[in-house]
């Protein structure tokens, strides 16, 4: 039986990966961890600490009262936050991982992170990126992911810790929304959907970027975790990704369940940049060929239950 910490367990990811977890392990086994507690039932449906990542003994202290044998570490300034505080993303994003893999190691804990299709850069090829390419980011998020990528596979060079981990596209969901990522707009849109009928875009026509719905996102991280660790060739971090499109095209598929929809563009020159810097669409195959990922959710799809739990949300 796995005992989870998880930190940032508050945030767009854990607030579902955390009830998807007690689910799957029993709710006493997944301890939620965050800098502040809130009403949301991540932080009431099992054990919850108050912790600041960048607190290494304090996340010790927690990690060996709770007994786990597993962290998951998803505390992070997301792309566009970073950017504007570089220095203290630096720290935050830093501190956190350095500290959450030493925590492992102290207690011999699996661990997971995920990074980000920000790890890649200007200079790495657009369409299809591979999985082994360049990586020379020119933002302080991709910076931190890079890094972050390296610290972990030396962890497990070096100290055997178990460490495995994704590049996320922009992850799509209902429940809690995001803050500060440049992928933000493509969740945005569907509530301005649901409640005006327009959406005033931030980032241009024409601009792709990888994406994904949150239930697959969760059971990719699942299904690496319980990966047979022999067939992975890779470990930091499996490129994921179900669909990309531009602003039009989730336009588009808005339209056809919202007929009447409206898309206008007001662009932001920060966040437009960093889009500009990262690839079209990343290829999955490595995290296909070495434990099985799969998604269940192409545009239409997630358009189609976005509107539904949102339409029931906002009753
Ligand atoms: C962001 O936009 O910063 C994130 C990401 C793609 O890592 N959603």
């Amino acid at each position: 039986m796995k005992r989870i910490l998880i930190t940032g367990a508050l945030g767009q990811i854990g607030s579902e990966l955390t009830l998807k977890l007690r689910d799957l392990y029993g709710a006493d086994n997944v301890i939620a961890t965050d800098i502040k507690k809130n009403d949301s039932e991540a932080a009431h449906s099992g054990p919850f600490e108050i912790l600041d990542v960048t607190d290494a003994n304090r996340m010790v202290e927690i990690a060996k009262k709770h007994k786990v044998d597993t962290v998951m570490h998803l505390a992070a300034l997301l792309s566009a936050t970073a950017e504007s505080k570089p220095v203290f993303a630096w720290n935050l994003n830093m501190g956190g991982m350095l500290n959450a893999l030493e925590t492992a190691r102290e207690v011999k804990a699996q661990f997971f992170t995920p990074s980000s299709i920000g790890a890649f850069g200007p200079s790495t090829p657009k369409d299809n990126t591979p999985q082994d390419t360049i990586m020379r980011p020119t933002t302080m998020y991709g910076v931190n992911k890079v890094a972050g990528e390296l610290l972990a596979d030396y962890y497990y060079h070096k100290f055997g810790v178990d460490t495995r981990g994704l590049r996320f596209p922009g992850l799509i969901s209902y429940v809690a929304m995001p803050g500060g990522g440049t992928t933000d707009y493509a969740v945005e849109i569907y509530y301005e959907a649901v409640k005006n009928r327009r959406y005033t875009s931030y980032i241009d026509k024409g601009t792709y970027m990888d994406m994904m719905y949150m239930p697959d996102a969760l059971n990719a991280i699942v299904d690496l975790m319980e990966a047979d660790p022999s067939k992975l060739i890779h470990r930091n971090s499996f490129n994921v990704s179900s669909m990309s499109f531009d602003p039009e095209e989730i336009a588009a598929s808005i339209a056809k369940y919202i007929p009447g929809f409206k898309i206008s563009y007001n662009v932001d020159p920060a966040r437009q940049n960093i889009a500009d810097s990262w690839p079209n669409s990343i290829d999955s195959a490595a995290a296909k060929e070495e434990w099985g990922f799969k998604f269940d959710y192409d545009l239409d799809k997630m358009t189609q239950d976005m509107i539904d739990k949102l339409r029931q949300k906002m009753q």
